[in-house]
């Protein structure tokens, strides 16, 4: 009887259990949470490509890349991951043990260094220097291809991601590193001694990695997907989401700020006073978020999905019975709304002005991952309540040790930091320029 059966295809598995399986790394350029959703280029692709199927998706976080291949690979068992979408490079050595779907994008290889000392020309330069690059990595390889002619030595790490390394680079931990130049656009501003210093040959082609067993259908399943997402534009939206405005958090310079205290603001003093008085708080506090946001331009509009005056996403709109994003009123009233549900959700024992920084940090990162980073203070002996402890350990959220321990993984931890400290300034500013005089 059993010779009779046919084997089940993979679609037909997929369908059946109503189930795409995919297995991903919890980083900047594949998957996240963000503002309290999931997002990711990755977990974007996932998500359309299950919508496309017409199941539902089920992505899991693995600890490494060895970790990622090994859990699609062949075995005597049924695997239960479908797909590895996890900015995975094809490479010669991975292509004998995996199978790969279309390539989705060019990356460059980018050999970092900390701008303090002199910048190396070519791999030769590597001899004798503190190397570190994440195991298993296409990184790796092309240092194991390149050590057959040079003496180079190096340290691999299932311990670190690559925000962590371009960190070490930034604080002379290490001497160099590589890394994909899609993650090093998107995070560069942060590390502002870190710089590629060159790119090595060839650049690659990332792509989802199957196993070698996967049947021909499925694999033609999933091309057709990535010719239709090409075709019609999605995947260049995607693109131009999570890597077109990578310098949006760039610091805009306090000559800026005074003369849009003079353009744009008249036009929603107003607005921002009355809407301040309704939910207690200081207008130019509530002003200064508007600007930290949007420019106080109420049509902003930002790849990411964020939009108008007070940059609210749709779901947190939604939460504060926003209509129209674009509608500045209804921008600030929403966003007015917004801060104080967090403000309020926050525990009593966090005490002003400590109270409306963290709040700031909720709106901008999410309340979860506030969550964590407190979480993180308190096992460092600091003081969670605190502020100034606070902020040093939003940015553990993005290293890999700390960000694999906590409940919502990964995030921009850099980025709420910055965003609290413009908002203070503008806050400062406003104060300042609305003295009575
Ligand atoms: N693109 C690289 C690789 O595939 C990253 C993921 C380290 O190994």
């Amino acid at each position: 009887l059993a010779a009779c059966e046919q084997p089940v295809s993979t679609l037909d598995q997929i369908k059946q259990s109503n189930t795409l399986w995919v297995i991903t790394r919890n980083s900047p350029t594949t998957y996240f949470q963000w503002r309290d959703q999931p997002t990711g280029f990755e977990y974007e692709l996932a998500r359309l490509f299950a919508k496309d199927l017409g199941v539902e998706l089920k992505l899991v976080t693995a600890n490494s890349l060895q970790d990622i291949f090994a859990s699609i690979s062949s075995g005597p068992h049924e695997h239960r991951f479908h797909i590895a979408a996890a900015g995975l490079s094809i490479t010669k050595e991975r292509q004998q043990r995996v199978r790969f779907g279309p390539p989705y994008m060019n990356v460059n290889l980018s050999l970092i260094y900390n701008t303090s000392q002199s910048r190396p020309t070519s791999l030769a330069d590597l001899v004798g220097k503190r190397v570190m690059v994440m195991a298993d990595s296409s990184h790796e390889e092309r240092l194991q291809e390149a050590s057959e002619t040079l003496n180079l030595t190096w340290e691999s790490t299932t311990e670190h991601e690559a925000m962590d390394l371009i960190k070490m680079v930034n604080d002379g931990e290490i001497d160099y590193s590589i890394v994909d130049s899609n993650v090093l656009a998107m995070n560069y501003i942060y590390f502002p001694k870190v710089r590629s210093a060159f790119d090595l040959q060839p650049s690659e082609q990332l792509a989802w990695a199957l196993s070698p067993n996967t049947d021909a259908e499925f694999v033609a399943r999933i091309t057709q997907f990535f010719e239709k997402i090409r075709k019609n534009g999605t995947l260049d939206q995607l693109n131009e989401r999570f890597y077109g405005h990578v310098d949006q958090l760039n610091y805009v310079g306090v000559k800026t700020f005074i003369q849009q205290t003079h353009k744009r603001l008249p036009k929603h003093e107003k607005q921002f006073k009355r809407v301040a008085k309704k939910y207690e708080m200081d207008w130019r506090l509530l002003a200064a978020i508007g600007y930290q946001e949007s420019h106080w331009r109420a049509r902003a509009k930002s790849p990411t999905g964020v939009r108008g005056l007070m940059m609210l996403t749709r779901p947190t709109a939604k939460e504060v019975g926003v209509k129209n994003r674009l509608d500045p009123q209804q921008s600030i009233r929403g966003g007015a709304k917004y801060f104080q549900k967090i403000k309020k959700r926050l525990p009593e024992e966090i005490k002003e002005p400590d109270r409306t920084w963290m709040a700031l940090a909720a709106y901008n990162v999410g309340f979860g991952h506030l969550q964590d980073a407190r979480e993180i203070t308190r096992k460092l002996g600091g003081n969670a309540n605190k502020w100034v402890d606070v902020k040093k350990s939003l940015p553990l959220l993005a290293k890999k040790q700390w960000f694999s321990q906590t409940r919502y993984g990964y995030a921009r931890g850099y980025e709420p930091v910055l965003y609290v400290q413009n908002i203070r300034r503008y806050y400062d500013l406003l104060q300042w320029l609305t003295v009575p005089k």
